[in-house]
């Protein structure tokens, strides 16, 4: 028999995985073992962690602890709470609109717009808004792309104008106007207070005065970009972290031959 750190020992661990009632995995399954931080406008001290540990309580956290705490300044402090939340989630009972797509790498894009295009395809993207981040953007349409993915300024067949950050909708769709755009791309990085929900519906409702909402592919992307909540704003498919510009190209080209676009 051994013991110590290192036993081999067979111990008696939950390993029954039961997908109506799935948990956080820390250490084992159904531990529920779960970090989580936040900042409280109170400052650092003994009453701050009690604070955070109440809280966390009361958000169903089992025996929880702060792992870490910091003062932010004199009326605001930073905690890392660890524990085991008590909640579990049905994932036999979740749908997701996901996009089902066969992405088509960038060679076989090229040589999909030689089959079915008898022009080029234009995609005019931007970082909308007040939003500054343009990293999102640049992976998607720079020439250099992003993990290995060339961008759709590389793509034979393609024009692809990347506007930048900070684009207000209605010069926005000036230029996907003045370019002749079969899609946009808009990207949306910033979502506090929903400040991404309110642009991006925005740009619906103009496109939509501008009779122009069904003549053109309407893609949203970003970081909590997710397909679900692009179509529920109205636009075409979202696409989110882990998606590049070969994911996007393969929607747009074949989203165009369905609606009959591409001649
Ligand atoms: C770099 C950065 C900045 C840089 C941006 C520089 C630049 N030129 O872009 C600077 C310093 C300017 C900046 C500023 C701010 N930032 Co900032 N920033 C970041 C940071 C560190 C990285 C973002 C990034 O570049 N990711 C890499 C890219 C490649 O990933 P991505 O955007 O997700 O893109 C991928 C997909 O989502 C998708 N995608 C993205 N867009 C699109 C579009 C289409 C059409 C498609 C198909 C796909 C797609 O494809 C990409 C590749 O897979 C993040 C934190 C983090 N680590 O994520 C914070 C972060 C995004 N910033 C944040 C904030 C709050 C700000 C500021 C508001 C801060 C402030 N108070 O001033 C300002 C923004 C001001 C403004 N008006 O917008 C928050 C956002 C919180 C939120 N949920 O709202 C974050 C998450 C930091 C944080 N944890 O608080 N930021």
């Amino acid at each position: 028999m051994s013991s110590g750190l290192y036993s081999t020992e067979k111990r008696d661990f939950d390993t029954t995985l039961d997908l109506t009632q799935i948990r956080p995995y820390g250490d084992t399954m159904n531990d529920g073992k779960v970090q989580m931080s936040f900042t409280l406008p109170v400052a650092c001290n003994e009453k701050g962690i009690e604070a955070a540990l109440q809280l966390a309580r009361k958000m169903g956290f089992v025996n929880p602890a702060v792992a870490f705490s910091e003062a932010l300044d004199k009326e605001f402090s930073f905690y890392v709470v660890y524990g085991a939340t008590s909640f579990s989630v049905d994932y036999t009972a979740i749908k997701v609109q996901a996009l089902e797509i066969d992405t088509m790498d960038m060679h076989e894009c090229e040589k999909y717009i030689e089959e079915n295009f008898n022009r080029e395809v234009v995609m005019v993207g931007a970082s909308t808004g007040t939003d500054a981040h343009t990293v999102g953007i640049d992976a998607i349409m720079n020439m250099k792309g992003y993990a290995g993915h060339y961008g759709l300024e590389r793509y034979k067949g393609v024009r692809a104008y990347n506007l930048g950050s900070q684009v207000p909708n209605e010069e926005f769709i000036k230029k996907a106007i003045e370019l002749k755009a079969d899609a946009l791309l808009v990207s949306q990085t910033v979502t506090q207070k929903d400040v991404h929900i309110e642009n991006l519906t925005n740009l619906v409702e103009l496109l939509e005065a501008e009779g122009l909402r069904d003549k053109i592919i309407l893609i949203a992307g970003g970081a909590r970009i997710t397909n679900d909540l692009a179509k529920e704003l109205g636009y075409d498919a979202g696409f989110g972290p882990g998606k590049y510009a070969d994911d996007v190209a393969t929607f747009i080209l074949k989203e165009m031959v369905e609606r009959g676009m591409n001649k």
